[in-house]
């Protein structure tokens, strides 16, 4: 059974430059981007619209940016501000609907479907959140209405910046039908290319494969692929997020026999760790690290610790700690985070690093 709701996903336009210009207006109108120092091998956290036509985006390395745009202009992040800015905008949200799930500083879904305000229309609170929110913020945010999460997603996108875009139930068809399928949730550059190995580009190619031969290439993804291909999509917006760990692991082909193999094996887990970051920046603060040894007789220890933060030297001290309660070949190792969601982080008083969970926080440069 599908359930029809009035979802709004907002989306700030590249948020920590919009504070940026807000407060120093001799920053607008140039190129200007908000992360690392290019010196010290620095990462771009984000770039204002006029930086992005030179192709400066999130995640590329500063040096880079540089090198595309000599004139370009990198400030340091200052994560209190934006975070002052993202407890502003979610006070407004809250004045129709405390249905509200935040995926970071910039960016939630809102479920509007009991909110009585303007009639009801989900377009019009989108069109007034919109509005409070350059008044009050004095920044821009894009909003896109839809009947689901994924379709709201997506629809936000459509007219950024400063823009809002509808899609009414009747138009889910013709809307879902031109989209590539790089925008459905989950897949990503493998499974599109996959899928273009099969002659499927759009969701309109998607719609005419049946269940049976989705399921013999994407697995259990294949059911969800049918849906999305037709703007089926059934989650709840969920107010406080449950995800609790994140962790990456490997089991070795041999084991390894010395603590000293166990140590040089973690800076490529880290590097894995960091890129699962990636995907959830903004949403939580890390709260633990830990460590997890299997070893050759199968028997399992997982280490852990008090942190704030990614830090190499804890996984190494951990992973001492791990290797020594068993003193075997070790034949899996793993090394995660524990997180406490970002809502909860908002409430408290947290410190600059804490928050970052992105690259960039590695590379803040002192321009
Ligand atoms: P986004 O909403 O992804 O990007 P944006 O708001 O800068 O630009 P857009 O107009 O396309 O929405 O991310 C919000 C903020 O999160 C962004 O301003 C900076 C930070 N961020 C990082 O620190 N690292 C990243 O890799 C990304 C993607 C974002
Ligand atoms: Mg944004």
């Amino acid at each position: 059974m599908t359930t029809t709701r009035k979802i709004i996903h907002c989306d700030c336009d590249c948020f920590y430059a919009s504070i940026e210009m807000r407060d120093n207006p001799a920053l607008v109108g140039v190129p200007l981007a908000v992360g690392g120092s290019p010196s010290r091998r620095g990462v771009i956290a984000t770039c204002n619209y006029e930086a992005r036509k030179f192709g400066i985006h999130s995640a590329m390395a500063s040096h880079t940016a540089r090198v595309r745009c000599p004139d370009l202009i990198i400030i340091k992040p200052d994560m209190q501000k934006y975070r002052e800015a993202s407890a502003l905008i979610h006070e407004i949200f809250k004045r129709y609907t405390d249905i509200i799930e935040p995926l970071s500083l910039d960016e939630a879904y809102l479920d509007v479907s009991a909110c009585s305000v303007h009639q009801g229309s989900a377009t019009l609170i989108a069109e007034a959140i919109r509005q409070q929110v350059k008044d009050e913020v004095r920044i821009t945010i894009s909003a896109g209405v839809a009947p689901n999460k994924f379709l709201a997603k997506v629809a936000s996108d459509w007219n950024k910046p400063d823009g809002v875009f509808v899609v009414e139930p009747d138009q889910i068809l013709d809307f879902v039908s031109q989209l590539p399928v790089k925008k459905l949730h989950g897949v990503g550059k493998v499974t599109a290319q996959k899928m273009k190995a099969l002659g499927i580009t759009t969701c309109k190619d998607l719609q005419t494969i049946d269940l049976e031969t989705l399921t013999k290439h994407f697995g259990s993804f294949g059911e969800r692929l049918v849906n999305l291909s037709q703007g089926i999509d059934d989650r709840a917006v969920k107010t406080s997020r449950t995800r609790k760990s994140v962790s990456v692991e490997n089991t070795y082909a041999k084991d390894l026999q010395a603590l000293d193999e166990c140590l040089n094996e973690l800076p490529e887990l880290e590097q894995k760790l960091e890129k699962r970051l990636q995907d959830i920046h903004g949403q939580y603060k890390i709260h633990k690290q830990f460590v997890k040894v299997k070893f050759h007789d199968f028997e399992q220890t997982t280490v852990e610790m008090l942190s704030g933060e990614l830090s190499s030297e804890n996984y190494r001290s951990l992973c001492l700690e791990g290797f020594e309660r068993g003193d075997n070949p070790v034949r899996l190792l793993g090394v995660g985070i524990r997180l406490q969601p970002l809502t909860e982080a908002l409430t408290n008083t947290v410190s600059e690093n804490q928050l970052m969970l992105t690259l960039e926080s590695k590379d803040i440069g002192d321009e």
